[in-house]
């Protein structure tokens, strides 16, 4: 077994951990009413998208997510929460050291022996959901347990349908499908772009990602046999139609859209490994990008 799919299993007791730290940590997360700005790079981003939405619909306050490349400096935010797994990503350093000062930095991390620490107002740190592999599973969804909880969410039932996403077989149609668009609504759109992000790291995958009533704009066209549209929590309505007379097959589980996320994590390392290649050295890819 590779050490992907070894950590991938692992995640329904990080997701407990993660939310049973939330009396210990609540004070270096942000306040109700602060103006927040979650950054961070890859799968970290798209985590900071996910919590974004959850933040500001679960009326906490303005939250945005950044690319740490693409933030808008100049922006008035109460808080920067950034999420980095090695805590040595460059642009999320970069961008820490040019507000630091300016703005109240959290540092949401996997690795504390990092430069990081030093550099920011609050930290939280995950070891335990930590991991050796270079694509990211378990660090990056045991973050957005751990905020989902902080926001009043009760974790529990995202973790039994976790339990049950790493217990189930793999149907066959998935592990041959030439094609995969991921597709979400509000907050799940960003496990839908991780989703893709997954499966082109670890597998090499041709993937696309949408919010789900974009789909019919234009990237549906892609979907035909052998071809899978996936949805990550609700179905929008008539989608199901649309997606039979591509002759596509439509994946719509219905399950909590971060439990629904490992079933694409094990598809990618089964995919990998029937390809012949090695989930745990992904082409191209480190760990962090430390730019020179
Ligand atoms: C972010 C990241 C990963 C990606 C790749 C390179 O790392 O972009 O999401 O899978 O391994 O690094 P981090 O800032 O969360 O450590």
């Amino acid at each position: 077994m590779s050490i992907t799919a070894d950590e991938i299993a692992t995640q329904p007791e990080c997701w407990e951990r993660a939310a049973g730290l939330i009396p210990q940590i609540a004070g270096a997360l942000p306040a109700t009413g602060e103006k927040v700005a979650v950054v961070g790079c890859g799968t970290s981003w798209f985590m900071a998208q996910s919590y974004a939405v959850l933040r500001e619909r679960a009326g906490h306050g303005l939250t945005d997510a950044f690319a740490a490349s693409e933030f808008p400096y100049g922006r008035d935010y109460d808080r920067i929460v950034a999420i980095t797994r090695s805590g040595t990503t460059t642009e999320v350093l970069e961008l820490i050291r040019r507000v630091r000062g300016t703005v109240k930095v959290t540092a949401v991390i996997g690795d504390p022996k990092t430069p990081i620490v030093d550099l920011v107002d609050d930290l939280v740190v995950l070891d335990f959901a930590d991991e050796k592999s270079v694509v990211q599973t378990r660090f990056a969804t045991s973050v957005l347990a751990l905020l989902r909880t902080h926001l009043g969410e009760d974790i529990a039932p995202a973790v039994a349908d976790a339990r049950r996403a790493i217990a189930e077989v793999l149907p066959p149609d998935l592990l041959g499908a030439e094609q995969f668009s991921f597709l979400g609504t509000g907050w799940s759109y960003g496990i839908a772009l991780e989703a893709g992000l997954k499966m082109r790291e670890a597998a090499g995958a041709w993937t696309e990602s949408y919010p789900a009533m974009e789909y019919r704009h234009g990237p549906i066209a892609i979907t035909g046999p052998n071809r899978i549209a996936w949805v990550f929590g609700d179905l929008p309505e008539g989608l199901d139609g649309d997606v039979a007379r591509t002759g596509g097959r439509l994946e719509a589980a219905g399950t909590d859209p971060l439990a629904d996320l490992i079933r694409v994590q094990r598809l990618a390392v089964a995919i990998a490994e029937a390809n012949g290649l090695d989930p745990d050295t992904p082409r191209n890819l480190t760990r962090s990008v430390v730019l020179s």
